[in-house]
């Protein structure tokens, strides 16, 4: 009965409906109906309860909704209230060859990741844990260019949605206002023999909701509703996963590379650099076609580096 009357809400999202109206739809007693919609407030269901007038269910929904993202974009989509890392987890299934176009997005991750080891704390409820696996037909070279396609179709979304000033912080940063709201970790598995690409998994991790962050992240750390907007995890995912989408179909126009380029917040400013080791400052210079970063180091060396070879890069805002 619960689900049938979630069922009626959402049909009726944003609009006030009566208890009497659902009621006799589902045949059954007014006061049933009202246990119920107490019950999904409880949960966290965002109905308002109008005192003798009904019922509105709002629209910015805090719940994640399966049905209705599955919905708006055309994939499987498997939703987890709790696991390790939605990359873990979709990296055991990618290996069944027949798996494909598939979402796993979770409410809460016990162990997320970074790169390079580290740890991407995934607190329950308040942010979009979730993993893409998608099989491109691009050579093993530009499988690099797909973290950068990946920051550009997620500082789109949040521009569009919230209206925020989002940048895209090279390499697999989306940051607001100076602080990390989200990032990237992009995981390939190619096939040597073939010279080809098996598999990517897009692992994409995003503070949304306001929470009490980690004494380590608490300083670097910001939420799209800290930031001033409170939109639903539904649409939001909807839109990355439309807009990944729509940039892999024209993959070879390279659109989103010039957006990558024009949406960096590290142009022109110094960073501190660290390879393999060997910490230094540099001014960046620009991000060339290959999604690389090219700097000027402080002894006038104009110096490209990727993604694999920094372990560390932080900006020096001055
Ligand atoms: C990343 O790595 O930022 C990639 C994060 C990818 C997370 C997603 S969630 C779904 C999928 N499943 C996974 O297991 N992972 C992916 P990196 O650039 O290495 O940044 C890690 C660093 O960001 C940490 O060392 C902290 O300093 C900081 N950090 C950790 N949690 C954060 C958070 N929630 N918000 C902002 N910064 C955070």
């Amino acid at each position: 009965m619960k689900n049938k009357i979630i069922e009626i809400l959402k049909e009726n999202k944003n609009k006030l409906i009566t208890g009497s109206y659902i009621a006799n739809k589902l045949n059954i007693t007014r006061s049933y109906v009202s246990k119920v919609i107490l019950t999904l407030i409880d949960e966290g269901y965002q109905i308002e309860n109008i005192s003798r007038s009904g019922y509105i269910y709002k629209s910015n929904n805090k719940i994640l909704d399966k049905d209705f993202i599955e919905r708006n974009i055309c994939k499987e989509v498997i939703l987890f209230d709790e696991i390790d890392s939605t990359n873990n987890y979709l990296k055991k299934l990618a290996k069944d060859k027949k798996q494909n176009d598939v979402l796993v997005i979770a409410n809460h991750q016990t162990n997320g990741r970074g790169r390079l080891g580290r740890t991407f704390i995934s607190d329950k409820t308040s942010g979009i844990y979730m993993s893409l696996l998608i099989r491109p037909n691009i050579s093993i070279s530009d499988a690099k260019k797909i973290t950068c396609l990946t920051a550009v179709a997620i500082n789109k979304a949040i521009n569009e949605l919230t209206g925020l000033d989002s940048k895209i912080k090279w390499v697999n940063d989306i940051y607001i206002n100076n602080k990390k709201v989200c990032g990237i970790l992009t995981e390939a598995q190619t096939s040597i023999e073939e010279g080809i690409i098996d598999y990517i998994i897009i692992g994409i991790g995003i503070n949304v909701y306001k929470r009490e962050f980690d004494e380590s992240i608490k300083n670097i750390a910001t939420s799209i509703e800290d930031e001033g907007s409170i939109i639903s995890r539904n649409d939001l995912i909807i839109t990355i996963v439309n807009n990944i989408d729509n940039y892999i179909n024209n993959f070879s126009n390279e659109i989103y590379m010039k957006e990558y380029q024009n949406s960096s917040c590290i142009i022109n400013k110094e960073v501190e650099l660290n390879i393999r080791g060997n910490a230094f400052k540099a001014t960046v210079l620009r991000i060339n076609d290959d999604g690389e970063l090219v700097v000027r180091t402080f002894d006038n060396k104009e110096l490209v580096v990727y993604s694999g070879e920094i372990t560390r890069l932080v900006l020096n805002d001055k």
